[in-house]
Protein backbone atom coordinates (compact mmCIF):
# COMPACT_ATOMS: atom_id res chain seq x y z
CA UNK A 1 0.00 0.00 0.00
CA UNK A 2 1.34 3.62 -0.65
CA UNK A 3 1.73 5.40 2.53
CA UNK A 4 1.66 9.37 2.40
CA UNK A 5 2.59 11.57 5.08
CA UNK A 6 1.92 15.12 4.87
CA UNK A 7 3.81 17.53 7.09
CA UNK A 8 2.48 21.16 7.71
CA UNK A 9 1.56 23.54 10.31
CA UNK A 10 -2.43 22.84 9.74
CA UNK A 11 -2.95 19.45 9.78
CA UNK A 12 -6.74 19.89 10.77
CA UNK A 13 -7.03 21.83 7.00
CA UNK A 14 -6.82 18.08 5.40
CA UNK A 15 -9.92 16.74 7.29
CA UNK A 16 -12.25 18.13 4.72
CA UNK A 17 -10.23 16.71 0.87
CA UNK A 18 -9.00 13.71 2.46
CA UNK A 19 -12.30 12.73 4.52
CA UNK A 20 -14.54 13.22 1.49
CA UNK A 21 -15.50 11.16 -1.95
CA UNK A 22 -12.52 9.28 -3.55
CA UNK A 23 -10.21 10.02 -1.21
CA UNK A 24 -11.75 8.91 1.70
CA UNK A 25 -12.78 5.47 -0.49
CA UNK A 26 -9.60 4.80 -1.26
CA UNK A 27 -8.25 4.98 2.43
CA UNK A 28 -10.98 2.58 3.39
CA UNK A 29 -10.23 0.60 0.24
CA UNK A 30 -7.12 0.76 2.08
CA UNK A 31 -5.26 1.45 -0.92
CA UNK A 32 -3.67 4.74 0.35
CA UNK A 33 -2.48 5.27 3.95
CA UNK A 34 -2.57 9.04 4.44
CA UNK A 35 -1.18 10.07 7.93
CA UNK A 36 -0.65 14.43 8.68
CA UNK A 37 2.47 15.39 10.79
CA UNK A 38 2.37 18.80 12.70
CA UNK A 39 5.52 20.48 12.39
CA UNK A 40 5.18 22.03 15.41
CA UNK A 41 5.52 19.15 17.27
CA UNK A 42 9.04 19.14 16.70
CA UNK A 43 10.03 22.38 17.84
CA UNK A 44 13.25 22.94 20.06
CA UNK A 45 11.97 25.54 22.40
CA UNK A 46 9.02 25.74 25.13
CA UNK A 47 7.30 28.43 23.28
CA UNK A 48 6.95 25.84 20.67
CA UNK A 49 7.68 28.64 17.90
CA UNK A 50 8.12 27.23 14.30
CA UNK A 51 9.01 30.58 12.90
CA UNK A 52 11.56 33.81 12.99
CA UNK A 53 12.51 36.73 10.39
CA UNK A 54 14.33 36.09 7.61
CA UNK A 55 18.60 36.91 7.69
CA UNK A 56 19.21 40.21 5.04
CA UNK A 57 15.77 41.73 6.03
CA UNK A 58 12.26 42.06 3.95
CA UNK A 59 8.81 41.18 4.62
CA UNK A 60 7.03 38.09 6.10
CA UNK A 61 8.67 34.85 8.15
CA UNK A 62 10.29 31.77 7.80
CA UNK A 63 9.79 28.47 8.99
CA UNK A 64 13.17 27.96 11.20
CA UNK A 65 15.03 24.27 9.85
CA UNK A 66 15.03 22.43 13.27
CA UNK A 67 11.16 21.64 13.12
CA UNK A 68 11.38 20.85 9.67
CA UNK A 69 14.28 18.74 9.31
CA UNK A 70 13.42 16.95 12.33
CA UNK A 71 9.37 16.03 10.81
CA UNK A 72 10.57 15.03 8.05
CA UNK A 73 13.64 12.44 10.07
CA UNK A 74 10.49 11.07 12.22
CA UNK A 75 9.30 9.77 9.00
CA UNK A 76 11.75 8.79 6.50
CA UNK A 77 12.72 5.95 5.73
CA UNK A 78 15.31 3.97 2.89
CA UNK A 79 12.28 4.25 0.11
CA UNK A 80 10.91 7.45 0.87
CA UNK A 81 10.35 10.54 -1.81
CA UNK A 82 10.68 13.79 -0.01
CA UNK A 83 8.57 16.85 -2.31
CA UNK A 84 8.14 20.19 -1.23
CA UNK A 85 5.53 22.44 -2.61
CA UNK A 86 6.81 25.85 -3.45
CA UNK A 87 5.98 28.22 -6.76
CA UNK A 88 10.00 27.54 -7.09
CA UNK A 89 9.40 23.83 -8.50
CA UNK A 90 8.79 21.93 -11.58
CA UNK A 91 5.87 22.18 -13.06
CA UNK A 92 3.35 19.60 -11.68
CA UNK A 93 1.66 17.81 -14.64
CA UNK A 94 -0.56 14.17 -15.31
CA UNK A 95 3.05 12.84 -16.42
CA UNK A 96 4.25 14.06 -12.73
CA UNK A 97 1.22 12.43 -10.61
CA UNK A 98 1.55 9.48 -12.33
CA UNK A 99 5.37 9.36 -11.43
CA UNK A 100 4.38 10.15 -7.65
CA UNK A 101 1.58 6.92 -7.72
CA UNK A 102 4.51 4.92 -7.89
CA UNK A 103 6.40 5.71 -4.79
CA UNK A 104 6.17 3.36 -1.71
CA UNK A 105 6.28 6.01 0.63
CA UNK A 106 5.82 9.80 -0.17
CA UNK A 107 6.20 12.83 2.54
CA UNK A 108 4.62 15.83 1.27
CA UNK A 109 6.19 19.02 3.03
CA UNK A 110 4.21 22.48 3.08
CA UNK A 111 5.47 25.41 4.02
CA UNK A 112 4.11 28.59 5.03
CA UNK A 113 4.74 31.98 5.32
CA UNK A 114 7.41 33.41 3.17
CA UNK A 115 9.03 29.63 2.97
CA UNK A 116 11.43 27.25 4.49
CA UNK A 117 14.59 27.89 5.34
CA UNK A 118 17.14 26.80 2.32
CA UNK A 119 19.44 24.49 4.72
CA UNK A 120 16.43 22.25 5.92
CA UNK A 121 15.00 22.20 1.93
CA UNK A 122 19.33 21.25 0.79
CA UNK A 123 19.08 18.42 3.27
CA UNK A 124 16.05 16.53 3.61
CA UNK A 125 13.88 16.97 0.15
CA UNK A 126 14.78 15.03 -3.17
CA UNK A 127 12.26 17.40 -5.25
CA UNK A 128 10.35 20.87 -5.06
CA UNK A 129 6.89 20.75 -6.92
CA UNK A 130 4.74 23.94 -8.07
CA UNK A 131 1.02 23.41 -8.88
CA UNK A 132 1.08 26.85 -11.02
CA UNK A 133 2.08 30.35 -11.36
CA UNK A 134 0.64 32.00 -8.41
CA UNK A 135 1.74 32.22 -5.04
CA UNK A 136 -0.57 30.61 -2.28
CA UNK A 137 -0.92 31.79 1.58
CA UNK A 138 0.44 28.34 2.32
CA UNK A 139 1.36 24.95 0.57
CA UNK A 140 -1.71 22.60 1.77
CA UNK A 141 -3.44 23.55 -0.90
CA UNK A 142 -1.22 22.35 -3.28
CA UNK A 143 -0.58 19.14 -1.17
CA UNK A 144 -4.45 18.34 -1.45
CA UNK A 145 -3.70 18.76 -5.28
CA UNK A 146 -0.92 16.26 -5.36
CA UNK A 147 -2.06 13.76 -3.55
CA UNK A 148 -5.91 13.83 -5.70
CA UNK A 149 -4.11 13.94 -8.92
CA UNK A 150 -1.74 10.73 -7.92
CA UNK A 151 -4.11 8.70 -6.37
CA UNK A 152 -6.20 8.76 -9.37
CA UNK A 153 -3.33 6.77 -10.91
CA UNK A 154 -3.03 4.23 -8.06
CA UNK A 155 -5.23 1.10 -9.67
CA UNK A 156 -8.72 0.50 -7.56
CA UNK A 157 -9.10 3.77 -6.49
CA UNK A 158 -10.99 5.17 -9.54
CA UNK A 159 -14.77 2.92 -10.02
CA UNK A 160 -13.97 2.87 -13.59
CA UNK A 161 -10.22 1.77 -14.35
CA UNK A 162 -10.29 3.48 -17.95
CA UNK A 163 -10.87 7.11 -16.68
CA UNK A 164 -7.76 7.83 -16.12
CA UNK A 165 -6.19 6.21 -19.03
CA UNK A 166 -8.86 7.41 -21.66
CA UNK A 167 -9.46 10.96 -19.84
CA UNK A 168 -8.10 13.21 -23.09
CA UNK A 169 -5.54 14.76 -21.61
CA UNK A 170 -3.63 11.68 -20.53
CA UNK A 171 -4.07 9.86 -23.71
CA UNK A 172 -3.89 12.65 -26.39
CA UNK A 173 -2.61 15.71 -24.51
CA UNK A 174 -5.84 17.49 -25.40
CA UNK A 175 -8.19 18.82 -23.53
CA UNK A 176 -11.75 17.07 -22.84
CA UNK A 177 -14.75 16.59 -25.42
CA UNK A 178 -18.18 18.37 -23.75
CA UNK A 179 -20.27 15.69 -21.34
CA UNK A 180 -24.11 15.39 -21.54
CA UNK A 181 -26.70 12.91 -19.83
CA UNK A 182 -30.57 13.35 -18.84
CA UNK A 183 -32.47 14.79 -20.03
CA UNK A 184 -32.50 15.20 -24.07
CA UNK A 185 -33.48 18.25 -23.93
CA UNK A 186 -32.83 21.10 -21.11
CA UNK A 187 -34.35 24.47 -20.59
CA UNK A 188 -34.47 23.76 -24.92
CA UNK A 189 -31.00 22.75 -24.79
CA UNK A 190 -30.48 18.86 -26.89
CA UNK A 191 -27.98 16.89 -26.99
CA UNK A 192 -25.86 16.86 -29.68
CA UNK A 193 -27.96 13.83 -31.66
CA UNK A 194 -24.52 11.76 -32.74
CA UNK A 195 -24.47 10.92 -29.17
CA UNK A 196 -27.76 9.70 -29.03
CA UNK A 197 -27.84 7.02 -32.47
CA UNK A 198 -25.12 4.96 -30.75
CA UNK A 199 -22.62 4.52 -33.66
CA UNK A 200 -19.61 4.59 -31.78
CA UNK A 201 -17.53 5.40 -34.52
CA UNK A 202 -19.12 8.48 -35.07
CA UNK A 203 -19.21 9.11 -31.36
CA UNK A 204 -15.71 9.02 -31.62
CA UNK A 205 -14.93 10.77 -33.99
CA UNK A 206 -16.91 14.01 -33.00
CA UNK A 207 -15.52 13.64 -29.41
CA UNK A 208 -11.73 14.07 -30.81
CA UNK A 209 -13.08 16.82 -33.04
CA UNK A 210 -14.72 18.61 -30.15
CA UNK A 211 -11.46 17.94 -28.21
CA UNK A 212 -9.28 19.64 -30.59
CA UNK A 213 -11.71 22.65 -31.60
CA UNK A 214 -11.49 23.42 -27.75
CA UNK A 215 -7.98 22.81 -27.64
CA UNK A 216 -7.10 24.79 -30.56
CA UNK A 217 -9.35 27.67 -29.14
CA UNK A 218 -8.34 27.54 -25.30
CA UNK A 219 -4.97 26.54 -25.36
CA UNK A 220 -3.01 26.34 -28.45
CA UNK A 221 0.30 25.84 -26.57
CA UNK A 222 -0.96 22.23 -26.38
CA UNK A 223 -0.87 21.65 -29.61
CA UNK A 224 2.94 22.40 -29.85
N1 LIG B 1 3.14 28.19 -2.05
N2 LIG B 1 2.73 25.41 -5.85
C1 LIG B 1 4.32 29.76 -0.55
C2 LIG B 1 2.70 28.08 -3.36
C3 LIG B 1 2.78 26.82 -4.14
C4 LIG B 1 2.57 26.69 -5.53
C5 LIG B 1 3.61 27.08 -1.22
C6 LIG B 1 3.10 29.49 -1.40
C7 LIG B 1 4.82 27.41 -0.39
C8 LIG B 1 5.74 28.94 1.23
N3 LIG B 1 3.06 25.59 -3.71
N4 LIG B 1 4.61 28.66 0.35
N5 LIG B 1 2.28 27.66 -6.41
O1 LIG B 1 2.25 29.06 -3.92
O2 LIG B 1 3.04 24.75 -4.74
Amino acid sequence: MMHIDVLSLFPRYFCGPFDESIIKRARDKGLVDISLVDIRDFTDNKHRRVDDRPYGGGPGMVLMPHPVVEAIRSVKTADTRVVYLSPQGKPFTAAKARELSQCQHLVLLCGHYEGIDQRALDSEVDEEVSIGDYVLTNGCAAAVVVVDAAMRFIPGVLGDERSAEEDSFEAEGLLDWPHYTRPPVFEGREVPHVLMQGNHKEINKWRYAEALKKTRHIRPDLLE
